[in-house]
């Protein structure tokens, strides 16, 4: 079975869950984005991720491996709470199943979070960073086929000059996914700072590819959790990862629930 038809098969489920036949917009939350989740809206569904087709369950913990449909103010926004990495070794369709998901639901604009790290020692952990690009370190496509997709702007700069208007301070950064599970080497971030990458993490180039051969609006939000290897001095811990989202789950939220509200 191809992608797109496990896709239209789990929005099919996906209406007769939520009572939705079509959502707007889709967000991904990712590590430490997880607690945001009840600041965007009213959920009208809220079930489990593999009650819909073809999704698997979720590997890590603070991902919570559930889907909800909130009523934003008018706004059909299809939540995600948790995602397949790669490193979980389902393979790209089960990585990007969720926006395919999302686009065949109707879904026009995917709102990517994650929880990364930063080469800038000015972002504090708990820094959220708009995406303005990526580099797929990941050695790998999602796409399909002689399918040729351009990805100039892929994270669009009319949501990320929303994000602006509503937070005139937010940072950019050039998104560089690699595929874990492993944090990188201190030499690694040297590359990674040296070909123009400022954040790193473990998702979202794929699934923004994905959303954006799939004709969708991409807006890319990360949370810098933790400086990147080797600039503390100090070995990284995913428990840090998830402190450090439960301390701006506040702020992360209510940026996200007036996004998708302008979106
Ligand atoms: I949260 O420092 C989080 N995810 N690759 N490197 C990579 N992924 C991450 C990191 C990090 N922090």
């Amino acid at each position: 079975m191809l992608a797109t038809e496990r896709a239209q098969e789990a929005a099919a489920t996906l209406a007769l869950l939520t009572g939705s036949e079509r959502h707007d917009v889709a967000v991904v939350l990712g590590s430490g984005w997880v607690p945001a989740a009840d600041l965007l809206g009213q959920a009208t569904a809220d079930f489990a991720v593999t009650d819909l087709p073809h999704f698997s369950p979720p590997a890590v913990e603070g991902h919570a491996g559930r889907v909800r449909s909130v009523d934003a103010d008018g706004t059909r926004v299809l939540v995600f709470l948790g995602r397949t990495h790669l490193y979980e070794e389902r393979g790209v369709d089960a990585v990007t199943h969720a926006v395919r998901t999302a686009a065949a639901a109707g879904c026009r604009a995917v709102v990517l979070t994650n929880g990364c790290g930063g080469l800038d020692a000015s972002w504090r952990p708990g820094t959220p960073v708009l995406i303005s690009d990526h580099i797929n370190l990941t050695g790998t496509s999602p796409l399909h086929g002689a399918h040729f997709v351009d990805l100039t702007d892929l994270y669009s700069r009319r949501l990320r000059a929303l994000c602006r208007e509503i937070e005139p301070t937010l940072p950019e950064g050039v998104y560089a996914q690699f595929p874990g599970p492993m944090y990188e080497t201190p030499a690694e971030i040297g590359m990674v700072r040296a070909i123009g990458g400022s954040l790193v993490g473990m998702s979202t180039a794929l699934e923004a590819i994905v959303a954006r051969s799939l004709a969708m609006e991409v807006l890319g939000l990360s949370l810098v959790t933790n400086l990147a290897a080797g600039m503390t001095g100090a070995p990284l811990n995913h428990e840090e990862v998830l402190a450090a989202g439960q301390a701006a789950a506040t702020r992360m939220g209510e940026l996200l629930a007036q996004v998708i509200r302008k979106v």
